[in-house]
C-alpha cells in the first residue's frame, strides 16, 4: 500500500481544517460542499474493508430523505448489510484525521484489521440525482483506485439496488444476478407469479399512484414497469422532471407532516403511497369521501406483512418463530396489536435498521419496519431452502400456500429495506386478500401522534438508553418528559439526536388529539420557554430552540 501516493492525492480532496463529522444513523450526511474529502476517504476505507473480508463492498453516494442540497454516503457490507459498527469507528476516525495524519489512521486501521495489503478488492458503487452525486462519487472512485482496488461504477441506482447487488456478488450468483436486469427480473417473476393467483387482480387492472419524491424511485420504476405489467400499472408523481428532490413530497415529508405530497393528484380512495430521495422507505395513504386525509405507515405495513406471513405458514402447516422488530417511533396502537391480537413477539431496537435489520435475523423470519416505512422481511437460509422444497413437494392447497411463500421470499429485498420491493409485496398481499386500502387501514386505529424537528446548539448533550426511549443526559430531561406524559392517557413521548440531520427529534403519542397537542408542545417547545419551569431540557444547559410552531 503506497501511503505517500494515498497523501498526494488526498491533496486534491482536502479535509476542510477543524471539520469533524460523524459516521450516523446512515453514514455521513451534511451540506454536499463539505463532503469531497469524506467520500475520497470512504474509498479508502472501503478498500480496507473488501481487503480484510475478501468480498465486494458497496458505497452509495447519497443523503436520502434529506434535502437536495445536502449529500452523504453509506458504505456497504459483505451480505448487502449496513457497515459493522467497528468499522462505523474507523470511518469517523479516518473521516476527521488531518491531512497530516491520515497515512498514519490508516496504518492504524490496517494493523487493528488485520489487513493484508496483498489482498485484492473490489468495490462497487451507485448513486442517486442530486446534482453534487455524479462528482462525488468520482472522489470515492478516486480514493479506491489510489489504494489499487478495482470498481464497477453502476451510476443512477436506487440505495437497496446497491445492497441487492453487493449480495448477489457476495453470494456468487445464488441470491440473483447482480445487474439491473437481474433485480428488475427477480422481483417481477416472483410478482407476476403471485398475482396470477388473486382471483380479481389478475387481469392486468390493478393501478397504483406512487410519488416519486423526485428521485431515482422514478428513473428506476419506468425501467422496470414494463416486467410487471401485466400484474400492476404505476402512476407516477413527482418523477424529478420539475419539483426539487424531496420539496413539499416523498415518505418523509407525508409521514412527518400527515399530508398528501404537492403534485399528487388524488381522488377520494385512490391507493397511493410515496417514497423517499433513494427509495428505501414507501408510506401508504388515501383520502376518504370525506377528503380526510389517512396515514398508513411503516407500522400498519409491518403488521400487513406479518400477518399474512402466518397466514400463510398456518396453511402449509409450518410452525416456524416469526419476529416483528421496530423502534420507540412505533405507534403504541401497532405494538398492541401485534401482542395481543396477532400474538407475535415484538422487539424495540434503536433507530436505524442497521439495528432492526440485525434483530431481525435472529428469527426464522423477522419482519422489521420503522414507522417512516423503512424496512423489510428476512429469512433464514435454512426457512428459504425449506419452504422452497415444500413448494416443489406439497399439492393442493398447501402446496398453493408453499409456492406463493416461496414467490414472497424472492420478491422481497432481503439485503435492505427497499420501496419497489416492499409495493409489490403489498400490492400483492391486498390483491391475493382482496383487501382494499381502507380495509386495511381499519385492522387498528393509531393513536394520534407527532414527530417534530428542534434545532439546538449542540445536539450531541441529548444521550438516551433504552432503545432511545429514555433521556439520560441532560439532567432532569426524562423527568420533566415523565411528569408531562403522566396527564394523559396511553401517553409516550421521547426526544433523541438525528443521526441524519442537526436536530433534535421530539415524538409524542396519546389517546387523543388534545391529549397529544398539549403533551408534544410541552416536550418540544422550548425557544423563548427555555429558562420555564416546564422546560424539559433544563435552562442551564442554554438550548437556543426554535418554537415548534416555527419548526412546523
Ligand atoms: C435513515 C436511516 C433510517 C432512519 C432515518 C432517520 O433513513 O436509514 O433507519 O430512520 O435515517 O434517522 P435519524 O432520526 O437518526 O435522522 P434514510 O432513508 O434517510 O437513509
Amino acid at each position: 500500500m503506497d501511503l505517500e501516493a494515498v497523501s498526494k492525492r488526498s491533496a486534491f480532496h482536502a479535509k476542510p481544517q477543524g471539520l469533524i463529522l460523524q459516521y450516523g444513523t446512515a453514514g455521513f450526511r451534511t451540506n454536499a460542499q463539505h463532503l469531497d474529502h469524506i467520500m475520497f476517504r470512504m474509498g479508502l476505507l472501503a478498500v480496507l474493508r473488501s481487503k480484510q473480508t475478501r468480498s465486494t463492498i458497496g458505497v452509495m453516494v447519497t443523503a436520502s430523505h434529506n434535502p437536495e442540497e445536502d449529500n452523504g454516503v453509506k458504505l456497504v457490507d459483505p451480505l448487502g448489510e449496513m457497515l459493522a459498527p467497528s468499522w462505523e469507528e474507523h470511518a469517523t476516525r479516518l473521516a476527521s484525521a488531518e491531512e497530516q495524519d491520515l497515512p498514519k489512521v490508516l496504518a492504524a486501521i490496517v494493523e487493528r484489521e488485520a489487513v493484508d495489503p496483498q489482498q485484492t478488492a473490489f468495490i462497487v458503487v451507485g448513486r442517486d440525482t442530486r446534482p453534487s452525486s455524479e462528482k462525488l462519487s468520482q472522489s470515492v472512485i478516486d480514493g479506491v483506485t489510489v489504494l489499487g482496488g478495482q470498481f464497477h461504477d453502476y451510476g443512477l441506482l436506487t440505495t437497496p439496488q446497491l445492497h441487492y447487488m453487493v449480495y448477489c456478488r457476495n453470494s456468487e450468483g445464488r441470491y440473483g444476478q447482480a445487474t439491473i436486469e437481474g433485480y428488475c427480473q427477480k422481483l417481477s417473476r416472483a410478482f407476476v407469479e403471485l398475482m396470477k393467483q388473486a382471483s380479481c387482480s389478475g387481469d392486468g387492472s390493478r393501478w397504483v399512484k406512487v410519488d416519486c419524491a423526485n428521485g431515482i424511485g422514478a428513473l428506476k420504476l419506468k425501467e422496470m414497469e414494463h416486467y410487471f405489467r401485466q400484474g400492476l400499472s404505476v402512476l407516477l408523481f413527482n418523477d424529478g422532471t420539475e419539483g426539487r428532490l424531496n420539496h413539499l413530497c416523498g415518505a418523509d415529508f407525508v409521514k412527518s407532516q400527515q399530508k398528501p405530497p404537492q403534485g399528487m393528484a388524488m381522488k377520494p380512495g385512490d391507493r397511493c403511497c410515496s417514497f423517499d430521495g433513494d427509495a428505501d422507505r414507501i408510506v401508504y395513504y388515501y383520502c376518504d369521501a370525506a377528503g380526510r386525509f389517512h396515514l398508513i405507515d411503516g407500522d400498519k405495513i409491518a403488521t400487513l406483512i406479518s400477518s399474512f406471513l402466518k397466514e400463510l405458514l398456518l396453511e402449509i402447516g409450518e410452525n416456524l418463530n416469526i419476529g416483528v422488530v421496530q423502534t420507540a417511533y412505533a405507534n403504541g396502537s401497532s405494538t398492541r396489536y401485534l401482542e395481543e391480537v396477532m400474538k407475535v413477539p415484538v422487539y424495540c431496537t434503536k433507530t436505524g435498521v442497521k439495528h432492526l435489520h440485525h434483530k431481525a435475523q435472529e428469527f426464522d423470519i423477522g419482519v422489521y419496519f420503522e414507522a417512516n416505512g423503512h424496512g423489510t422481511a428476512l429469512f433464514s437460509e435454512a426457512v428459504e431452502a425449506r419452504i422452497k422444497r415444500l413448494a416443489q413437494e406439497l399439492e393442493d392447497e398447501k402446496g398453493r400456500a408453499a409456492r406463493m411463500l416461496a414467490s414472497f421470499i424472492d420478491l422481497f429485498n432481503q439485503a435492505a429495506g427497499d420501496a419497489i420491493s416492499d409495493m409489490l409485496v403489498i400490492e400483492a398481499i391486498l390483491a391475493l386478500k382482496g383487501l382494499s386500502v381502507q380495509q386495511w387501514d381499519a385492522i387498528y386505529a393509531d393513536l394520534p401522534n407527532r414527530q417534530l424537528k428542534v434545532k439546538v446548539a449542540d445536539r450531541r448533550v441529548i444521550s438516551t438508553t433504552d432503545a432511545e426511549r429514555q433521556a439520560v443526559t441532560p439532567p432532569g430531561l426524562q423527568e420533566a418528559i415523565n411528569d408531562l406524559v403522566k396527564k394523559y392517557k396511553l401517553a409516550r413521548a421521547f426526544v433523541r439526536p438525528s443521526g441524519t440531520e442537526d436536530v433534535v427529534r421530539v415524538y409524542a403519542e396519546a389517546t387523543s388529539q388534545v391529549s397529544w397537542d398539549q403533551s408534544t408542545d410541552r416536550v418540544g417547545n422550548q425557544g423563548t420557554q427555555g429558562r420555564s419551569k416546564h422546560s424539559v431540557f433544563g435552562s442551564h444547559h442554554g438550548f437556543p430552540l426554535t418554537s415548534v410552531n416555527t419548526v412546523l
